[in-house]
């Protein structure tokens, strides 16, 4: 009975977790859509201000975890090689951008 209640809570506490990350992912995307039209990096510019940052990252590991974690793409753009997948060969893309603009 005990252990029974244990694995409840948490469940409860993935349940909360997930919903956290999910929420966290909307309002990042959801900032990310509201910003002016900005100069065009590249794909791996995910937030379209013009820097390949954190902030990009962020984005990409979002989508990353999402996919790993749950199978759906919650951000496209982040499929950089349009394969139906965000994966490691998205993410070498992405290290790789950040590379050849901040030499
Ligand atoms: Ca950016
Ligand atoms: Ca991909």
């Amino acid at each position: 009975m005990r252990h029974t209640r244990r694995s409840s809570g948490k469940r409860i506490s993935l349940a909360l977790l997930v919903l956290l990350v999910i929420a966290t992912s909307v309002l990042v995307l959801a900032t990310a859509v509201a910003q002016p039209p900005p100069p065009f990096l590249g794909p791996e510019d995910l937030d379209g201000n013009g820097t390949l940052d954190g902030r990009d990252f962020a984005l990409f590991d979002a989508a990353f975890i999402a996919y790993r974690d749950t199978g759906v793409i919650i951000n496209a753009n982040a499929d950089f090689n349009n394969d139906g997948r965000i994966d490691y060969y998205d993410a070498m893309l992405m290290v790789e951008a950040y590379i050849a603009t901040h030499k």
